[in-house]
């Protein structure tokens, strides 16, 4: 078996990782994905560095190499915080009113890209497989084909790809594609995210995309596919099903006193839409008065990318906005909206989960929402939770079992807050069997292997090795 390099912008040390803190969903995948290959995960060490050197830390922890560099404040700033969150980021999630544009940024990407190759080159053995992870490190594959190495190399995107009409405000934009050209496979969440890549390529540079999906690009041809990202679903259920996650439960339940509960649990970002979904669970209790003092919205936000002033922001807009709303709905005895900025282990997240009567998930714009899927599989079947499921969210198209809503219309989300309390049972598990059985099927270990499969057979590789020995016969 090849061994696999993994790279990420932050590498989450394992032992770290499986303690308490909020991880991203990222992280939480390649944890699993690596646990399984010998092999590497290199990338930022999250740490500063005076002046970059370049210096490899390697450890190995929990089964899992890791090899991580430091980066210097300048690069932190203009490759970190500016390029990939003040740019890609917001781009990506079809927010161009909050993308900026700054050239300072832009060098910075590419020049922390390059030091990225400069430092993983030596790693690299000869059948190694090299994937890629993630926005921060698109231009990474033509860095090390730069450097001359030919191994394959996959990129996997875990946010979405914008409309060609988007991706066009950005400057250089051909650029970053071209150098995206490099791989041999580039993966997507869904097929909406491919079809948007599929159609810049054709649009914009003029390419042809082959009746086996190949494209072909300065003498390379490499394809392009979508590949759903799932749960570590053995290991979550497992947690679930622990101590510590049925004391969470009882906790929960015991403080709720019979009401029913509705969760999120997000990173503390605007693409996952909290405001609206706040503003949502207002206009149900305004709505709906008899119940009003019958149903609790916990809401798990940690803070994430603190150093950015869209995040700061939208980190005091959810302040004011659950002021406001517990302002006008609470009374002596009860609070309808408990907003709880830190992060929680992780099995004691699953027993909150089962807690809960009702998993609202309502980003305005997801790669796939990986916290639908914890909510799914975290249940008790026998009794069931309801999923509201934004229809902008990769995972809608898995999990269309659930009740899908527009999380930009208040009424949606609060007709669907309704319509979920007062579910029967029998619907509820005839539904939630269905999510439960695509959650456990389609895996975080299906879609490696998958991802994997088609990075290891190299299908357009192969046609083009062929191409090239017939030639030259
Ligand atoms: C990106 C894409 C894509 C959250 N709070 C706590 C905690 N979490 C964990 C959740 C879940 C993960 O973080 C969040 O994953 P998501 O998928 O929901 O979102 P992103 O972080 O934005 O991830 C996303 C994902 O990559 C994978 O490809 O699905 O679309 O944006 O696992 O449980 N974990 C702990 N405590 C918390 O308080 N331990």
């Amino acid at each position: 078996m090849s061994r696999l390099i993994v790279i990420s912008n932050r590498v989450s040390v394992p032992k770290a990782a499986g303690a308490a803190g909020a991880q991203g969903g990222l992280a939480v995948a390649l944890n699993s994905a690596l646990r399984e290959n010998r092999g590497i995960w290199f990338g930022w060490s999250g740490q500063e560095t005076e002046e970059f050197t370049g210096h490899l830390d390697m450890q190995r922890n929990d089964g899992v190499t890791t090899a991580t560099i430091d980066l210097e404040p300048q690069d932190i700033e203009e490759y970190y915080n500016g390029y990939a969150n003040r740019t890609l980021w917001p781009l990506f999630h079809y927010r161009i009113d909050l993308t900026e544009y700054d050239r300072n940024f832009g060098e910075g990407y590419e020049r922390v890209n390059r030091r990225f190759a400069d430092s993983l080159r030596p790693l690299i053995d000869q059948d190694d497989l090299v994937w890629v992870h993630d926005y921060h490190l698109l231009p990474l594959g033509s860095m090390l084909r730069t450097q001359g190495v030919k191994n394959r190399i996959g990129l996997f995107l875990h946010t979405p790809w914008p409309p060609t009409r988007l991706l066009v405000s950005l400057p250089f934009h051909e650029r970053l594609v071209e150098s995206m050209l490099a791989y041999d496979v580039i993966g997507f969440q869904t097929e909406e995210w491919l079809g948007s890549f599929l159609h810049y390529l054709e649009k914009e540079m003029g390419l042809e995309i082959g009746a086996d999906g190949c494209v072909e690009y300065q003498g390379r041809r490499i394809i392009a596919q979508a590949f759903p990202i799932g749960i570590d679903f053995a290991e979550f259920t497992e947690g679930a099903s622990s101590d510590e996650a049925r004391e969470a439960h009882d906790k929960l339940k015991a403080s709720v006193r019979g009401r029913k509960i509705l969760i999120g649990v997000d990173r503390l970002d605007y693409s996952k839409g909290l405001g609206e979904r706040f503003e949502s669970f207002s206009r149900f209790l305004a709505d709906n008065p008899d119940q009003s003092s019958q149903s609790v919205l916990l809401q798990i936000a940690p803070p994430s990318r603190g150093d950015v002033e869209s995040y700061q922001q939208i980190r005091e807009d959810l302040e004011r906005k659950t002021g406001h709303i517990n302002g006008a709905h609470a009374d002596v005895a009860f609070v309808p909206i408990r907003y709880v900025n830190r992060g929680y282990p992780r099995r004691q997240l699953a027993g909150f989960y089962r807690a809960a009567d009702v998993g609202l998930v309502t980003p305005l714009r997801d790669g796939m929402n990986l916290v639908a899927k914890e909510y799914v599989a975290a249940q008790d079947e026998a009794d069931p939770g309801v999923l509201i499921l934004s229809q902008f969210a990769g995972a809608a198209l898995q999990l269309d079992d659930a009740l899908l809503v527009n999380p930009h219309s208040l009424e949606d989300v609060s007709e669907a807050i309704k319509r979920a309390l007062v579910m029967p049972l029998e619907e509820r598990r005839s539904r939630h069997s269905k999510l439960l059985a695509s959650v456990r099927d389609a895996d975080v270990d299906f879609w490696r292997e998958q991802f994997v499969k088609v990075l290891f057979g190299a299908p357009c590789m192969e046609a083009q090795d062929l191409s090239a020995q017939d030639a030259s016969n």
